[in-house]
């Protein structure tokens, strides 16, 4: 039977709801790879998405004016809103302490970082049943398919199942998997694995990732095979067959195209060139996060003006860092790591005239961020380990004239896909990341014109509608177009005691 409705679960709603300056309630988009990606595949296409609303408006907004809020989201967004409540405690031990403290850094082959407190599991149970209530009660067996994205949630059809009801569900997992003797360090090693087995499809985003997750179910599922190459592999176990794949998340090509050609980006363009004449502009946009391979980078770029001098007055880094997980310390620590860098680089090489580094933390609004896709000359992306990376895509998708260059970590999962343009490197290797800036600042047009559009043709044969059609596919054997425009629908309160 063909699932009529698109559901969409994902640890945060794709909205920000906060005060405007007059104090006003407002509701406005939300940022992040997981939005960027998924609003052009729900928009307006009457789906629904089920998320936490990232703060405990419970206690500040009476629930008429948050549903008011809300539907009026959704008539902006052009899909239902769901939200799921979680109380201040479950939002420290779910998501700060089990996601982010324990599977983060974990899936990012970082595990001297994790912090496996026992009292975490818990509450991501916990969390994962309440997930797993709410779509209970918004959804239908036959009409929704339940699509759940990321770490956060893996226990969703796990939950699902044992309170006997029985939805098609997918997993897509945005990070990624680790290997099996990084995987082999958590403690609820079986837990995790098993409860991804339970959906219907699991998706990752290379080939790398699903291979790293076919080895830990080989090695700690007793009689598991694994059958089928290509795309799509069937996992076979004692109990079920799940279906795993490898998606390559990507951007709404054509969009970002657009964009980038209009007028305001254009003007705002003009505007950054003008204030930094004279020179190449080396742009880094990352969420501050010890994955993104900030520091190294700034030493890497340290290093090139070390040790090539013409670049002096001639490059300038932007470095963009958007705020994320305030609060927790190491994050904290990360940040004041950056800014010390940043001084001491900007102090040992600043002349008249010319800065080295320009460090800007604050989240851009769309316009400056296409404005400096547009304007800057390359892009350095020197994640230590990435699920995608999208910034990498949205850059090339933005370079209209096709005369940016991309300088890629070989550690980004966009790497399998855009290695053939961009020039790949090491973010571990100072010296091999300053020499790919030298090489990107001093590459000769045409060349920079042929890596460039063959990113770019890349990137557009590979669209985010190609990525959901794939999912979609594999998993109900439909594309999104036989998704039929629907109305909205009010989704029920949740109930008290949840
Ligand atoms: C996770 C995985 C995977 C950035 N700065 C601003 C801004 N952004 C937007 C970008 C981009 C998104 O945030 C960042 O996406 P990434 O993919 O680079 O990274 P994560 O947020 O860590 O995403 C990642 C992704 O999920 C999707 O599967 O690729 O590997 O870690 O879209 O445009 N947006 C605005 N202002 C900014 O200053 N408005």
């Amino acid at each position: 039977m063909k699932a009529t409705r698109l559901t969409v679960v994902s640890n945060r709603l794709a909205i920000i709801v906060d005060k405007n300056e007059d104090g006003q309630w407002q509701i406005r988009p939300g940022s992040g790879g997981l939005v960027t990606a998924l609003g052009p595949v729900l928009r307006d296409r009457g789906g629904q998405w089920i998320g936490w609303l990232g703060s405990n408006f419970q206690e500040m907004l009476d629930e008429a004016s948050l549903q008011e809020l809300l539907e009026q989201g959704s008539r902006e967004t052009g899909y239902s809103l769901t939200p799921v409540h979680l109380t201040g405690e479950e939002i420290e031990k779910y998501y700060f302490g089990f996601s982010n403290e324990i599977l983060w850094p974990l899936f990012h082959d970082l595990a001297s970082r994790c912090n496996f407190d026992p009292s975490y599991w818990r509450y991501y149970q916990q969390v994962n049943d309440k997930f797993a209530r709410v779509v209970a009660e918004n959804t239908l067996e036959e009409e929704d398919y339940v699509w759940i994205h990321d770490y956060q949630l893996i226990l969703v059809a796990a939950c699902l199942e044992e309170m006997g009801v029985r939805r098609r569900t997918g997993f897509f997992l945005h990070i990624p998997f680790p290997p099996l003797d990084g995987f082999i360090r958590l403690p609820w090693r079986f837990q995790i694995l098993e409860a991804l087995l339970r959906y219907d499809l699991v998706g990752f985003q290379t080939v790398r990732d699903r291979r790293n997750f076919m080895d830990c179910v080989r090695m700690l599922i007793p009689d598991s095979r694994v059958v089928g190459h290509g795309h799509v592999a069937r996992c076979l176990t004692s109990k079920r067959e799940v279906l795993v794949g490898t998606f390559p998340i990507s951007i709404d090509y054509k969009q970002f195209a657009e964009f980038a050609g209009t007028r305001e980006v254009q003007d705002e363009a003009w505007i950054i060139h003008a204030n930094l004449p004279e020179r190449q502009l080396i742009l880094g946009v990352d969420r501050l996060d010890y994955t993104k391979g900030i520091p190294l980078r700034l030493m890497a770029f340290a290093n090139a003006l070390e040790r090539y001098p013409h670049l002096r007055r001639k490059a300038s880094l932007v470095q963009v860092v958007v705020p994320s997980r305030e609060g927790v310390p190491e994050y904290e620590t990360l940040k004041s790591e950056i800014e010390q860098l940043v001084g001491k680089i900007n102090g040992r090489f600043t002349e008249v005239g010319w800065t080295p580094i320009h460090y800007i933390y604050r989240s851009l609004n769309r316009i400056e961020l296409m404005a400096y896709y547009r304007t800057c000359e390359v892009a350095l992306i020197t994640p230590l380990k990435d699920g995608m990376n999208l910034v990498a895509k949205e850059f090339c998708a933005c370079s209209i004239e096709n005369n940016g260059v991309l300088i890629l970590s070989e550690f980004a999962g966009a790497a399998a896909q855009l290695h053939h343009g961009a020039l790949m490197v090491n973010p571990y290797d100072i010296e091999g990341v300053a020499d790919a800036i030298h090489q990107a600042c001093t590459m000769e047009e045409g060349e920079r014109h042929m890596r460039m559009e063959k990113l770019r043709r890349s990137i557009q044969r590979y669209d985010i509608f190609r990525w959901v059609n794939a999912f979609l596919h594999t998993a109900v054997h439909q594309h999104l177009d036989e998704f039929p425009q629907a109305e909205f629908f009010v989704p029920k309160p949740m109930p008290a005691e949840i």
